[in-house]
């Protein structure tokens, strides 16, 4: 099956001019796509590739222009590369090990933190020893310091032309000589971080490029990282069927739906219920009860009813009220970011007063409808809900300079199409700055059906001790 970038993991590369950026791109990809040399700005736009991380899968690797590349186009090559940052879900920090910690290094680092990135730092010229002022800092974990959201997003000034450093006004590396070291020559084995932590630094690992030594142990982290989110649900419908379970799905094909297909999450959902060896019937909103009647005359009623959110009320009628019914969007909302955080996001639609702003957040590029939900629908129920004359702003990439104290609640769509990693940050980043964000469809379950609580218990491991979230 082919995967579109849109929705695969995104790994940016960055650091300063000659750092060994584009020779990491080509030592991963194990193939010569971009130029290396030690001339200063050989690599310009940004560059892509899909790489099959192996044990993984496909992920998207973006090399960039230095991020001290101030000559001729330099300003505006830096703004692209801090751009891609921003959308980054994993971000590699090149920086040469024989070299000592650059200020504009620790910069980009304090930029990538305030982003709340989760970062690896890779050390080229593992050849050499690592020079000890980078060791020691390495060591001491205090490579860069403060919390993510601590000054905000942008505290850095990256995003504007770079800080002039008298001593070094374009933030060069120094000469690549060898250095010598104060404590013996060591090269440590790659050291595993903040494990559970899907932000700051995740790993320090030692390449040399020309050699292609420490591939192996770069592949390995990656992978960590990568298979760390998906310690929960992983598939749509884990842990809550067995075996021979019926389901319904209810998937009304109306004139927003693509035509000739089922929509990912109905696909995928539909897809993991006959892995799992169970029954589905999948059908529209108006054979809802006549489908519940013939199955429980069958003596086989439906373990678990999952519908489109938007059809909450209209599925919610034609079932008894003790029938399990959830929907696809709260489904991903438990596999993709942190289900219980999205619950409690709901809570803060109490508090909404006239002037609040509420921040509408997707991943996917669909096209609108004239009825869309993210832009239409949310907003109208919202303002009904709350009877307050809210300020509605919508982004499909939570953007560097996006700050989450703006905005009095988000509401992030199901995310079908994000990386969970991804997720997870935007619901941090706005945690962090003590702003709710809760998802499209419990909004839809709560202010249109009534029944957030009911559909949400399927999913919360408190509501079915036997069932594993
Ligand atoms: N000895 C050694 N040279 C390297 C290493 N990584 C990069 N280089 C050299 O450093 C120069 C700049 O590398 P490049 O990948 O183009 O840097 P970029 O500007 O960060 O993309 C080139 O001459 C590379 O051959 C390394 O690990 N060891
Ligand atoms: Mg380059």
């Amino acid at each position: 099956m082919s995967v579109s970038m849109s929705s695969v993991p995104r790994i940016v590369i960055t650091g300063l001019c000659n750092a060994g950026k584009s020779s990491v791109f080509n030592l991963l990809l194990q193939s010569e796509v971009t130029i290396v040399h030690s001339q200063k700005g050989t690599t310009t736009d940004p560059v892509t590739r899909r790489w099959e991380l192996p044990g993984f899968g496909p992920v998207a690797l973006t090399d960039t222009a230095g991020l001290n590349d101030t000559g001729g186009l330099g300003l505006s090559r830096h703004r692209t590369a801090l751009d891609r940052l921003a959308a980054a879900d994993l971000v590699l920090m090149i920086s040469p090990g024989n070299q000592p910690p650059q200020p504009r290094e620790t910069e980009i680092l304090r930029h990538i933190t305030a982003l709340g990135k989760p970062w690896m730092a890779v050390l080229t010229h593992a050849a050499r020893p690592v020079h000890p002022k980078k060791l020691a800092l390495l060591e001491s974990g205090s490579w860069p310091f403060e919390p993510p959201g601590a000054h905000g997003p942008n505290s850095t000034g990256l995003s504007g032309p770079w800080p002039a450093d008298p001593q070094n006004p374009a933030g060069d590396l120094p000469p690549a000589v060898s250095v010598q070291p104060r404590t013996p020559h060591r090269v440590p084995e790659e050291v595993p971080r903040s494990s559970s932590a899907p932000f700051g630094c995740q790993s320090v690992i030692q390449v040399d490029n020309p050699t292609g030594q420490g591939y192996h142990q770069a592949v390995q982290a990656l992978q960590r990282f990568f298979s760390q989110g998906d310690s929960n649900a992983s598939s749509p419908l884990e842990g809550l069927l067995e075996p021979g379970d019926t389901i319904i799905l209810v998937t009304p094909q109306d004139s927003g739906a693509p035509a000739g297909r089922l929509i990912k999450p109905q696909a995928e959902t539909l897809r993991d219920a006959l892995d799992r060896d169970c029954m589905v019937l999948t059908l529209g909103v108006s054979r809802v009860s006549q489908a519940y009647r013939r199955l429980i005359q069958s003596g086989a009623g439906p373990r678990l009813v999952i519908t489109d959110s938007q059809a909450f009320d209209l599925v919610r009628d034609q079932l008894p009220d003790d029938q399990p019914l959830t929907s696809f969007s709260l489904i991903y909302a438990r596999i993709r970011g942190d289900l219980p955080e999205f619950y409690k996001g709901i809570s803060r639609l109490e508090s909404l007063k006239d002037g609040d702003r509420v921040l509408i957040l997707e991943n996917c590029k669909h096209h609108r409808q004239n009825d869309d939900i993210a832009t239409r629908q949310i907003p109208a129920l919202l303002r009904h809900y709350t009877r307050a004359d809210l300020e509605f702003s919508f982004s499909r990439h939570l953007h560097g300079d996006a700050n989450p104290r703006d905005y009095a609640l988000a509401v992030h769509c199901g995310g079908c199409m994000a990386h969970r990693q991804e997720i997870l940050r935007r619901q941090r980043l706005f945690a962090r700055c003590g702003v709710g964000m809760t998802n499209f469809g419990m909004v839809l379950a709560h202010c249109r059906g009534g029944i957030l609580d009911r559909a949400m218990a399927p999913l919360l491991p408190c509501s079915s001790p036997e069932r594993r979230l």
